[in-house]
């Protein structure tokens, strides 16, 4: 399996309010790092660096409004004599909720995120466009007729919505290259989230759609970020109605429940028949990880690889979150040896 990377991805590093205090990230460039030390450790494949998209790629999964955000929104930030990582601190809730965009840049950042989790510094955005054209160049792979490609993204991507970043992600890496395969004439293309986290950017941008079906395993909301969405009562709209699925799993999920889901999520996927399967790989079901609470081992990795391998699609892997950064490597090429039935 063909690997693409690039080391961009070390443009984006920052701070994020935790346990209100003002923190490195969690979501540090010594992820994607370990990922690719151990694609080449094992053999994986040849690692290739991405090629260039249109910013019209994005704008296909995103709104042009929130597009421009991103791009501007340092130049804005610093226009003002600000040096510190942007992030926002007040939200549109509810009863406050209003369709106009704010002039000044805190209004906007709040407007464009539901987090104080994703710092915008001065070179996010190139590495956050790297990223979607790693996910984008590993669709050309499987267009081309690759049977599966691993797009190594950092910064992730399943948590940024149609008009909001959050939860580390800015453009959406795996429901950007989704689109582009719609827009290239694919007729179904599926989403198979097996991220500790909820999707809920993904489900976002395609919840009216029936042509893009996503599915989601992740820890229950109620105690589980991003809490306000991934309950099994989010079914789709409109058209798009049961063409997405949550399978909300408990605190201290192990493998043979998280299994039994996964089995139950691919039947669902091969009734879909998707052309293509984009695979949001999150390794944060890992039983250290330090911000989930799944017990996944390291082996079981292989059988997710492995019941992923039984929907019998062309399948693109696009990395998301595992911040165990000691074993993330190991755990994300399991789940790929899994797929390729090889047990390193
Ligand atoms: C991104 B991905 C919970 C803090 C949550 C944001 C987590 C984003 C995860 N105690 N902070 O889905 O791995
Ligand atoms: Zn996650």
């Amino acid at each position: 399996m063909l690997t693409v990377f690039s080391d961009s991805h070390r443009l984006h590093h920052g701070t994020e309010l935790k346990d209100g205090v003002l923190k490195p990230s969690f979501e540090q460039p010594s992820r994607a790092d370990t990922v690719r030390d151990r694609v080449k450790h094992v053999g994986l494949g040849d690692i290739i660096v991405p090629r260039k998209f249109d910013r019209a790629c994005y704008v296909n999964a995103h709104s042009e409004r929130y597009v421009s955000f991103l791009e501007t929104a340092w130049a804005e930030w610093t226009a003002i004599g600000r040096a510190h990582d942007a992030l926002p601190l007040v939200w549109p809730v509810r009863d406050l909720a209003n369709e106009q965009v704010p002039e000044f840049i805190d209004g906007k950042l709040g407007f464009f995120a539901m987090d104080a989790g994703s710092p915008i510094t001065s070179t996010t955005w190139e590495a956050v466009k790297t990223s979607a054209d790693i996910a984008l160049t590993g669709l050309a792979l499987i267009d081309e007729g690759h049977n599966s490609a691993f797009a190594l993204c950092r910064p992730p991507g399943h948590h940024a919505a149609r008009e909001y970043m959050g939860g580390y992600c800015y453009l959406n890496n795996a429901a950007i290259a989704a689109q582009h395969a719609i827009t290239q004439g694919a007729k179904r293309v599926a989403v198979l989230d097996v991220d500790f986290h909820h999707g809920n950017g993904t489900q976002n941008i395609f919840y009216d759609r029936s042509d893009v079906m996503f599915v989601s395993l992740h820890g229950e909301p109620s105690v589980s970020y991003p809490y306000y969405s991934g309950f099994s009562t989010e079914r789709g709209t409109g058209a798009g109605e049961g063409f997405n699925l949550n399978y909300p799993l408990a605190k201290n999920t192990g493998w043979s429940t998280y299994r039994d889901a996964l089995l139950d999520a691919c039947i669902q996927l091969r009734k879909f028949s998707p052309e293509v399967l984009v695979i949001s790989l999150g390794v944060d079901t890992f039983k250290d990880d330090p911000i989930s609470h799944f017990l996944l081992e390291s082996r079981d990795f292989l059988g997710i690889g492995e019941i992923i391998a039984s929907v019998g699609v062309p399948t693109l892997f696009v990395m998301e979150g595992g911040y165990m950064v000691d074993e993330i490597g190991i755990n994300a090429v399991n789940v790929l040896h899994g797929f390729e039935n090889k047990h390193a």
